[in-house]
């Protein structure tokens, strides 16, 4: 009998390449130029320089993979998301055009309550087939953790089919999906000025059936005055909490309503928008370790000029994650790459923390650091291989996509 290989230790071995581990540290986008990684069961099982590998990397690993001197960068993540909905509101984007305000149109009965409409009319494959599309997208741009929020809904029957939508594309695609509850994104319209009937709707149904049914981590609201208060927030949240899911908040993003400290106190793992954030708000994110999810698209989209206050959170040592909002009214964005750019060019973020933003701490905005968000052993083999000089690049170019392939818990993704 001939001798056989011993076996070998690691399934992938990827060299010839730079990684931007984004592991927090010293070292800009904690780069290790000609470096290696290695994948064992899904999981990334050694992270170094290539030089420092113990042997020939063919008596290593079963698969040898020669990037060319890519950039390997953890898998992108985008932490806010409205994915799953139907129709869409171009319409309404005429209208801004036309001189309405966003406002305007919400209290009219237009903006989301729109989209409540076509969203409660739609099937669960309709809602599957068209959120599908829209996720490919973000996928084709190295997504591979995609926050997906109901609130499209407002009645317990269609925001359970929301976020069912959401499950089955993290079911049929390759992409981790985490889902969100967002009943509390505006009153639904048969409870007219009942503000509080909808409340108890949403903190004595809705929440604790979505827990039940195991269908989100994390139950989220809009904090606004064509929304919900604080007071009526923290009523929600406290169902929340009861039921065992996570809190979040869409904070600050038109007004200032003191949203982000409530959230933060409550130990929110984010609060979102945050253009009128003022210095209480940042100090009490500060203290709680919330994390700050910017939103430049919807910034952008509405032609706002109030500026989130990112020197006072860089100083502060606030957690800045980065994401699209992709949803059909403030933000029709499926383009996280040029989310990158615009958080630099719009906030004036660094393209080494708008990178961060979407990966190490879009996972920590989502409670997965532990999982995914960084090039570290332990954590998922999600990364996104990139032909590319410099990481600067991926927040530097719009519209030219240097993706090359991308690879979730292990496995090379089709393209
Ligand atoms: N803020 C947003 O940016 C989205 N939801 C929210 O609370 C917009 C939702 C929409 O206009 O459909
Ligand atoms: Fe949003």
């Amino acid at each position: 009998m001939p001798p056989s290989d011993p076996p070998k230790l690691w399934d992938q071995l990827w060299i010839d390449c730079h990684l931007a581990t984004m592991a927090a540290g010293e070292t800009p986008y904690g780069a290790i130029r000609n470096g290696a990684l290695a994948v064992k069961d899904g999981r990334i099982a050694w992270v170094g320089e290539r030089a420092s590998l113990h042997g020939a990397p063919e008596t290593l690993a079963a698969d040898v993979v020669t990037c060319g001197g890519a950039w390997l960068t953890p898998g992108l993540v985008d932490c806010h998301t409205h994915l799953v909905f139907a129709g869409n509101r171009a319409r309404e984007f005429e209208q801004r055009l036309e001189g309405a305000s966003y406002e305007e149109i919400a209290r009219a009965g237009g903006g989301i309550l729109s989209t409540v409409k076509a969203t409660r009319e739609a099937s669960l494959d309709q809602l599957v087939l068209s959120g599908e599309g829209r996720l490919c997208r973000l996928m084709e741009e190295g997504v591979t953790t995609a926050e997906i929020k109901s609130g499209y809904g407002l009645d317990t029957k269609t925001e359970v089919k929301m976020l069912k939508a959401a499950a089955e594309l993290g079911e049929r695609l390759p992409v981790r999906v985490q889902r969100t509850f967002l009943g509390a994104h505006a009153i639904a319209p048969e409870y007219g000025k009942d503000r509080n009937g909808y409340l108890n709707l949403v903190v004595s149904e809705m929440i604790p059936a979505v827990a039940r049914e195991g269908l989100a981590h994390a139950v989220d609201g809009f904090c606004e005055e064509i929304a919900f208060t604080r007071e009526e927030m923290a009523r929600v949240f406290k169902a929340a909490q009861e039921a065992g899911l996570a809190i979040k908040l869409h904070a600050e993003q038109l007004s200032n309503q003191q949203g982000a400290a409530l959230a933060a106190e409550l130990g929110a793992l984010s609060a979102d928008h945050l253009e009128h954030l003022d210095e209480a708000g940042v100090a009490a994110m500060a203290k709680a370790g919330t994390v700050a999810v910017l939103l430049p698209g919807a910034f952008y989209y509405l032609r706002e000029t109030k500026l989130p206050p990112v020197a006072a959170l860089r100083e502060a040592g606030v957690p800045m994650a980065l994401a699209t909002d992709a949803n059909p009214g403030s933000s029709p964005i499926l383009s996280p790459l040029t989310i990158l750019n615009m958080g630099c060019t719009l906030f004036g973020l660094t393209p080494e923390e708008a990178l961060a933003g979407m990966t190490r701490e879009g996972a920590r905005a989502l409670g997965l650091a532990p999982e995914t968000g960084t090039l570290e052993v332990g954590k998922a083999a999600d990364f996104c291989r990139w032909r590319i000089d410099e990481p600067a690049e991926l927040a530097y170019w719009v519209g030219a996509n240097p993706l090359e392939q991308t690879v979730f818990e292990g496995n090379v993704r089709p393209r």
